[in-house]
């Protein structure tokens, strides 16, 4: 008899195999040291989540002018390879997959952001109607200046840079943030791109510089350990787009050519019915990429139970949920009740609402 797959049948993704499909998503925590070392406590955070198919990371700057937010960890430094260290040997020695998420907010900054003073760069020069957390709460983004020709090549170096320390640290592998906004997005939207070179008008043009990035990270560590996040509806940091579905179909069809471990999507409301407008284009762009595909977006265990029987999906990131319940797939396979997450300790802070909450399977 044929065994249908479910959140808890093992798979294989690019270069790892993962034990169930119950992902742990990117989620910025801000609890780094000011010049970008993660904090010593993210250890425990991480390793408590062990137990997740895959943790992805926190998203983490790949050069100091990727910072955009107050106390978010960095990997361009030496101190930042070390600290994580510690971070991937106590998930590898809790029996867990870890992935960092590569990342550069472009003209999602505040100039008071170390390094204080810079303005933020980003395609155009064109500033972004968005916030961003400071050392004295929420405010709107600072006037990017545009990136030359010279600055984007040093940057897919960078890139590439940045996915050989992840893989020093002990990293299982990297995703590549080309989501909600941030430099990747705003290169590929026409709303944040006015550029009149090769890195914008066109869809191949704007899809350049990520792709770009993309293989140069492809070249250095080999595609079966990268990953790539998208986020086609572009809700997040004021990125418009004049044709998604167009640009979200050459651009998954583009990253379905080069064979790496996954596609990532931020579907970005919960159930995914294919009824409305935004879940029929979550579904045209879908169809553009073959392999292994991670859905996230108000999942919960049936939404996502459902996704991966009707293969949509082969594995789906939970979010708010993996704040909240460090042994996230043993609730969802045994229908414990999950605990509620508390907003207030997301951003900033310290142990509370990071390694507090409680497991229930130790009956605590
Ligand atoms: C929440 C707060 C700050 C950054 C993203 C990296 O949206 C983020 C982020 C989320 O991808």
């Amino acid at each position: 008899m044929k065994q249908e797959i479910s959140l808890f049948t093992p798979a294989k993704l690019g270069a790892i195999t993962v034990p169930n499909r119950v992902f742990m998503a990117p989620l910025t925590r801000n609890r780094a040291s000011d010049d970008g070392t993660p904090w010593e406590k993210a250890a425990v955070y991480y390793a408590q989540r062990a137990s997740a198919g895959l943790i992805i990371t926190e998203a983490t700057q790949v050069h100091p002018l990727g910072k955009g937010y107050i106390k978010t960890p960095g990997i361009h430094e030496a101190e930042h390879v070390e600290g994580w260290k510690a971070i991937t040997r106590a998930v590898h020695a809790a029996g867990g997959r870890i992935f960092l998420q590569l990342w550069h907010v472009g003209r999602i900054r505040h100039s008071s952001i170390e390094p204080k003073g810079e303005a933020p760069v980003a395609p155009s020069a064109k500033r972004a109607d968005a916030q961003t957390f400071t050392e004295i709460g929420f405010e709107p983004t600072s006037e990017p200046r545009a990136l030359s020709k010279e600055e984007i090549a040093a940057l897919v170096k960078d890139y590439a840079k940045a996915a050989r320390s992840a893989l020093d640290a002990g990293f299982d592998g990297v995703e590549l943030h080309a989501a909600n906004g941030y430099l990747l997005n705003q290169f590929l939207h026409s709303g944040s791109n006015d550029r009149d070179d090769e890195f914008g008008g066109s869809i191949e043009n704007r899809m350049r510089f990520p792709l770009q990035a993309l293989d140069a990270i492809i070249y250095e560590i080999g595609a079966d350990r990268v990953g790539i996040r998208t986020s086609p509806l572009g809700e997040a940091n004021d990125v418009p787009e004049d044709d998604p579905k167009a640009l979200y179909e050459a651009f998954h069809a583009e990253l379905d050519k080069r064979n790496i471990a996954y596609l990532h999507s931020i579907e970005g409301f919960p159930g995914n019915d294919g009824t409305d407008e935004k879940a029929q284009l979550i579904q045209q762009v879908r169809k553009a990429w073959t392999g292994f595909y991670i859905a996230n977006g108000g999942y919960d265990v049936d939404s996502a139970t459902k996704a991966i029987k009707d293969g949509h999906a082969h594995a789906v990131a939970f979010g708010r949920d993996f704040i909240s319940n460090p042994d996230l797939p043993i609730r969802l396979a045994s229908g414990v009740a999950l605990t509620e997450a508390n907003q207030e300790t997301f951003y900033g802070g310290d142990e509370e609402g990071y390694t507090d909450y409680a497991f229930a399977t130790l009956g605590r």
